[in-house]
């Protein structure tokens, strides 16, 4: 079952542009384990007798994490293998921006940080999802507004929602003022990440930033099955 599973996500994988991870090693590991301290599972033993057995199915869970607008990166914060992502003609619409300088402050994974995708609105679809409850870690970081060292005004911002799948999650997101500032450089700002539990039925992750204000933006997406 292992292996088909994973043979399937090798398919959507190669038919989606960019890299998928299945917790494959990680799901086989914790079925040989019981719960803290519990006994092994007997059945995820092999048999004294060397006698094939039928190993216990495995949840392989479908994950992807995607740089938008960025290159592959081996997360620090966050850890996991990230996959690139072109900016246009990625899994976003709208246009590419990145910042003025590579550092972000209060960051390990600036690569993640340092460009967007924005728009108003803001649409970002993640194709050959298999139907399941996810959690969806959105990666925010204001590369423009908050004055310098980034371009915009000190008191400029953006503010638009989040819905996942239809369904509102974030409302009136602020992402200057929750960020504390210019999140580039020496800037006063930091990067902020939101998570929600979202359930995906069609095959596809859907994520619409509805606009407040200015444009809305999104840095990096990370997509665990539950
Ligand atoms: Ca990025
Ligand atoms: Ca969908």
């Amino acid at each position: 079952m292992v292996l088909s599973a994973l043979g399937l996500l090798a398919v959507l994988a190669a038919g989606c542009g960019f890299e998928l991870r299945a917790a494959s090693v990680d799901a086989a590991a914790e079925g040989l384990d019981g719960p803290d301290g519990a006994p092994p599972d007997p059945d995820a033993l092999p048999d004294p007798d060397g006698s094939p057995d039928s190993p216990p199915d495995a949840f392989v869970a479908f994950v992807a994490r995607i740089n938008i607008a960025g290159p592959a990166f081996v997360g620090i914060d966050h850890p996991g293998s990230w996959s690139a992502d072109p900016g246009v003609g990625g899994i976003c619409d709208g246009a590419r921006f990145d910042a003025p300088m590579p550092a972000i402050p209060n960051s390990n994974d600036d690569v993640l940080y340092r460009d967007l995708m924005y728009r108003n609105p803001l649409a970002c679809t993640i194709p050959n999802v298999p139907p399941g409850t996810y959690r969806v870690t959105l990666l925010f970081a204001e590369l423009y507004w908050g004055g310098p060292p980034c371009a915009g005004s000190a008191t400029g911002t953006r503010i638009f929602h989040v819905a996942l799948e239809g369904a509102t999650v974030l409302t009136g997101f602020n992402e200057r003022v929750e960020s504390g500032g210019c999140a580039v450089g020496s800037g006063a700002g930091r990067p902020v990440d939101k998570v929600f539990t979202v359930t995906v039925t069609d095959g596809a992750l859907n994520v619409a930033m509805p606009v407040m204000s200015d444009n809305a933006a999104l840095n990096a997406i990370e997509l665990v099955q539950q």
